[in-house]
């Protein structure tokens, strides 16, 4: 039993039967020990995947419930199972959290991922062989907008678009022009590895005069929605696909939000069409996301994730980094390296050996392949959990560049490398993920 379990059945209340580690490392000591070992991991280095984040106690318990023995296909209040009054609560709290907080008229929290969403928005809005516009995986976008590997190239007629050479942007002329020759019966935007805002009135604009649905893929921001940090995509959408686990700080899976007149159709195209009994446990975790994302506390660090990685973009450019598009207006920065001589591969290895994740990424335009790939990406949500600012990103900045610049391969790097995890284990000693009780 968990540690609360006593204090509540002392106050008289049912205990609560959660998450006990002691349990977890005498059933199976192995598995402990890779818990432990990710938990030290978390603690000891900075965590910089941009879509990564460090979930709250109070997610962790709804996620470690028994809410994960209960099959409930249907949704609330018409499911194909008994017993389901409990966590027909839980889901009935997460959609009108999620209706409330992004002002949608329909919520559906069972998505499993973010591409499991994308998978049900393409099953509602459009038939195999479609024609459907998205930007280019190597320009920012998503496996599920027309990867030829993923389901969304084989079987979708997927035409892509790009950001500008020049200016690294959105080539909002060349949606269009791209939208009159196809005629797409879908566009979607959203991005995995694009810094700058999106207009979405412009792509609503573009997808009304070719009579195309407009799909915003919003896994990566829609966190800094719910922050009210930048503009929402809602009002233009008539589909929002969306991760919970990113800036929104959830639990890992997908959330879709649409027009009343959609409802029906997502609800069946998540289930029974694309998945069968939905992950309770994670939904009312999802729900517990959701309050916290409605708080003035979660405003504040939203709006501070944003000036986080703008500080530190500014920090990496100050080392010779070059910021692609010149900075970011979001949670993440996309760095091209090709000025100092490192590949991103070599990057993301000699910062991993440095104590601070983060992930090799393309730049548009990239000549190297995508394992190899020009460019960093950087993303504030995690470090902005742990509660740092503007002067820890300049010093992140500098922890970076010095062990980018450093080779394992010659005299003395693996030594640096080890001093520079060093001074990260020392700068994240003070603001710790997870802090000990
Ligand atoms: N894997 C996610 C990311 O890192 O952006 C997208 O699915």
């Amino acid at each position: 039993m968990g540690r609360h379990g006593y204090a509540q059945r002392e106050a008289g209340v049912t205990p609560f039967w959660g998450p006990d580690f002691d349990e977890l490392a005498e059933t199976d000591p192995e598995i402990a020990s890779v818990v432990l070992g990710e938990l030290d991991r978390l603690r000891g280095g900075l965590q910089l995947v941009a879509s990564e984040n460090l979930t709250s106690p109070a997610v962790l318990a709804a996620l470690g419930s028994t809410l994960t023995n209960k099959y409930a296909e249907g949704y609330p209040g018409r499911r194909y199972y008994g017993g389901c009054a409990q966590v027909d609560r839980a889901e009935q709290l997460g959609i009108d959290r999620a209706r409330e907080l992004f002002g949608a008229e329909h919520a559906n929290l069972q998505p499993h991922s973010g591409a499991s969403a994308n998978l049900a928005a393409y099953a509602a809005l459009v038939q195999p062989g479609d024609t459907v516009l998205a930007m280019e995986l190597p320009h920012g976008g998503h496996l599920t907008h027309g990867s030829r590997v993923n389901f969304s190239g084989r079987w979708f007629d997927t035409v892509g678009y790009r950001v500008r050479r020049d200016t690294e942007l959105i080539d909002y002329d060349e949606v269009r022009d791209l939208a009159r020759a196809h005629r797409p019966k879908m566009i979607i935007c959203g991005a995995t590895a694009y810094p700058r805002l999106i207009d979405f009135a412009r792509f609503r604009e573009i997808a009304d005069e070719v009579g195309a649905y407009l799909m915003v893929d919003a896994a990566h921001f829609i966190g800094l929605v719910a922050g009210r940090a930048i503009p929402s995509p809602v009002p233009y959408a008539d589909v929002v696909c969306a991760t919970t686990h990113k800036v929104l700080r959830g639990p890992r899976g997908g959330m879709i939000l649409c027009r009343g007149s959609l409802a029906e159709r997502i609800d069946k195209a998540v289930f029974p069409f694309t998945q069968g009994g939905p992950l309770m446990h994670a939904i009312a975790a999802k729900a517990v996301a959701l309050r916290e994302a409605a708080s003035p506390r979660f405003r504040a660090y939203a709006s501070q994730v944003v000036q986080n990685a703008q500080a530190l973009a500014a920090a990496l450019a100050a080392e010779g980094m070059r910021p692609v598009s010149g900075g970011t207006d979001t949670h993440l920065a996309l760095l091209d390296l090709r000025a100092v001589g490192v590949t991103g591969r070599d990057a993301e290895a000699r910062c991993e050996a440095a104590g601070i994740t983060l992930n090799k990424n393309a730049i548009p335009y990239d000549p190297e392949k995508p394992m190899v790939a020009s460019g960093i990406r950087v993303g504030t949500p995690s470090v902005t959990t742990q509660g740092m600012r503007e002067p820890e990103m300049r010093r992140i900045g500098g922890l970076i560049a010095r062990a980018v610049r450093t080779d394992p391969g010659r005299p003395g790097g693996t030594e640096t490398l080890a001093r520079l995890a060093s001074e990260v284990a020392e700068l994240v000693a003070a603001y710790p993920a997870y802090p000990r009780g």
